[in-house]
């Protein structure tokens, strides 16, 4: 152990701790805008200073470790005096129009800057706006960067795709796309990583809200909304309220409260999608075993986005199932339209998601199946939600529950964990199992591929089956864990995969916590709801059951092929 002095508090720690850690092991926080555990500790923006006794120079706190006999002062006068100075550096380098800035509120810049009593910025502030509205969904505004280089490093160590890059030198050193490219040229998969972890607004995803407030009030148009499944882990924590209180029955009275003609769940799809991706894999089971490969998830657009670019040669061996939130929207605009006796063109269908990437997924032209129109009019995420909430001065606590609405937001405890890296292949293997065995499992039997590691796999009995199961999220997990199968280091039937790390809860629309890593607990917020629903199969939805009765057929039917498939091929 090292000992040392903190603000003149014995502190005592392993070697190799840093400055910064040891001072929050004894419950002081030492500010910092740039530095993320592990990922960026190069002290960029200097805010972290501390004055160490003897030295005349002081030191950047994150990225220097702790010596035995060391006294460290973390607000001396010299301390805060540079402290400020940084800050205001920094600010004169920055749009400081905090009112009418998208993260007014969440900007750890603007709460250093008030921490610091900086009530004036010091420097012209002759900014002029990039221009609204912005066509795609990943908006950078170049004005508020503050080259921390958090995207760069998120996108490179997490992501491993190095979009971002380092541009200019000097004064105008700035952050840009690699390869001088235009962000929309990019192999950029839109998982909105570098949104979550940039400090303040630099870089953000394009706000949709206001385009539906006319759509409600129109008296012609009838307003649909999903939910997806991590979206209610999340929704209320920039509003004030715990996961507890913040409860999908709350979430639906909200929604109401906002004005949608019909609330729904993507977890109705996603138990659709299992009916659909489940009959798929056991249909193509042979000839995958033939080529060696395996068959992957589709649901999520980051993944196909990335695979799509970065592995071509793997797109055949995609799901052809569309994703929920597609699904969804293609049985609204059908079913549904002709369950409530309406011309279809008179849907309008939003969904709420905790994705970036899903406002691109909407907007793919062959991913309609609606004869007008497209099936998902406009994706919100799960900030847009919060900000409309506010908006409405909606109290949350004042809610009383109110369940979905029947038949399209009714789902299974499956469903549900969807949104958790692993929940879609053990959704689906408590189906598959039925579909070999004809009879149901243990619910929990498949909770092996449950976890936080980068990838978990297994290997089942299924009835005299033995089907091998990997489950990843976080994109540079994900090349690694390919480039293993491709050199036939890893031999799998069917594969996962989740861009975001953690799965759809750590997804790039949630909302943020600066440099606060939530998705773990959010995942355990939905395996809590699994468990509670009284129903955990998807083949037991007996909302799912009647669309196949009344409209589908059968799972990979015809009907079902033209409403709920794609060849993934634009
Ligand atoms: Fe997801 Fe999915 S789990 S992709 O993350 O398959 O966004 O939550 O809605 O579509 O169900 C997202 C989440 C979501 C879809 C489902
Ligand atoms: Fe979107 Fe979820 Fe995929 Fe992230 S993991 S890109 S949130 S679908």
């Amino acid at each position: 152990m090292v000992n040392l002095k903190i603000d003149k508090i014995d502190v005592s720690v392993p070697e190799g701790t840093t400055v910064m850690e040891a001072a929050a092991s004894v419950g002081i926080k030492i500010p910092s805008l740039c530095y993320l555990k592990n990922i960026n500790e190069i002290a960029a923006c200097r805010i972290c200073l501390v004055e160490l006794k003897g030295k005349d120079k002081l030191i950047t706190s994150c990225n220097n470790v702790v010596q035995e006999g060391m006294e460290i002062y973390t607000n001396s006068p010299k301390v805060r005096s540079a402290r400020r100075t940084n800050v205001q550096l920094i600010l004169s380098q920055h749009d400081s129009r905090c009112t009418t800035c998208l993260r007014s509120g969440n900007c750890a810049l603007q709460s250093i800057a008030n921490d610091l009593g900086l009530m004036d910025n010091p420097f012209p502030d002759d900014w002029v706006d990039e221009g609204w509205p912005r066509k795609y969904p990943l908006v950078r505004t170049s004005q508020k960067c503050i080259r921390c280089m958090r995207c760069v490093q998120v996108c490179d160590k997490i992501q491993g795709m190095n979009i971002w890059d380092v541009a200019n030198t000097g004064s105008r050193t700035t952050i840009g796309v690699t390869g001088q490219r235009k962000l929309e040229n990019s192999d950029c998969t839109l998982c909105g990583q570098c949104i979550t972890h940039c400090p303040v607004a630099a870089l953000h995803a394009r706000e949709d809200w206001q385009g539906i407030l006319d759509k409600m009030a129109d008296p012609d148009v009838i307003t649909l909304v999903q939910v997806a499944p991590a979206v209610r882990t999340a929704w209320a924590e920039s509003l004030g309220f715990s996961r507890e209180e913040a409860t999908p029955g709350r979430m639906a009275a909200a929604l109401r409260r906002l004005g949608f003609d019909y609330v729904f769940d993507t977890i109705f799809s996603a138990d659709l999608t299992i009916m659909e991706e489940g009959s798929e894999f056991l249909s193509r089971f042979d000839s995958l075993k033939e080529d060696g490969m395996p068959m992957f998830t589709s649901c999520c657009p980051g993944w196909i986005r990335f695979v799509k670019t970065q592995y071509p040669q793997l797109v055949p061996y995609l799901s052809s199932a569309k994703s929920p939130q597609q699904m969804f929207g293609a049985v609204s605009k059908t079913y549904f339209a002709k369950v409530l006796g309406v011309d279809p063109s008179r849907l309008f269908c939003v969904s709420i998601m905790p994705c970036v990437a899903k406002k691109h997924e909407a907007d793919i032209p062959t991913i309609n199946a609606a004869e007008k129109g497209k099936d998902v009019d406009c994706v919100l995420t799960t900030r847009e939600l919060a900000r409309m909430i506010r908006a409405d001065r909606i109290v949350v606590g004042a809610l009383q529950e109110e369940p979905f609405d029947q038949p399209l937001g009714l789902g299974t405890g499956a469903g549900e964990i969807f949104g958790v890296t692993g929940g879609v292949m053990e959704a689906a293997l408590r189906s598959a199992y039925y579909l070999i065995t004809g009879k149901n499992p243990e619910p929990d039997s498949f909770r092996e591929i449950r976890g936080q590691e980068p990838w978990r796999e297994s290997e089942l009995n299924m009835g005299g089956t033995r089907v091998r199961v990997a489950a990843v999220s976080g994109l540079g997990n994900t090349r690694k864990l390919i480039e293993k199968i491709l050199r036939g280091e890893k031999h799998y039937d069917f594969v996962e995969v989740m861009a975001c790390p953690g799965g759809c809860v750590g997804g790039g629309g949630q909302p943020i916590h600066d440099g606060e890593e939530l998705a773990s607990v959010r995942g355990e917020a939905l395996y809590r709801l699994d468990k509670k629903n009284p129903l955990r199969f998807s083949h037991e939805n007996p909302c799912v059951q009647q669309l196949y009765k009344e409209y589908l057929g059968e799972p990979l039917s015809e009907k079902a092929h033209e409403l709920l498939h794609t060849d993934h091929n634009s």
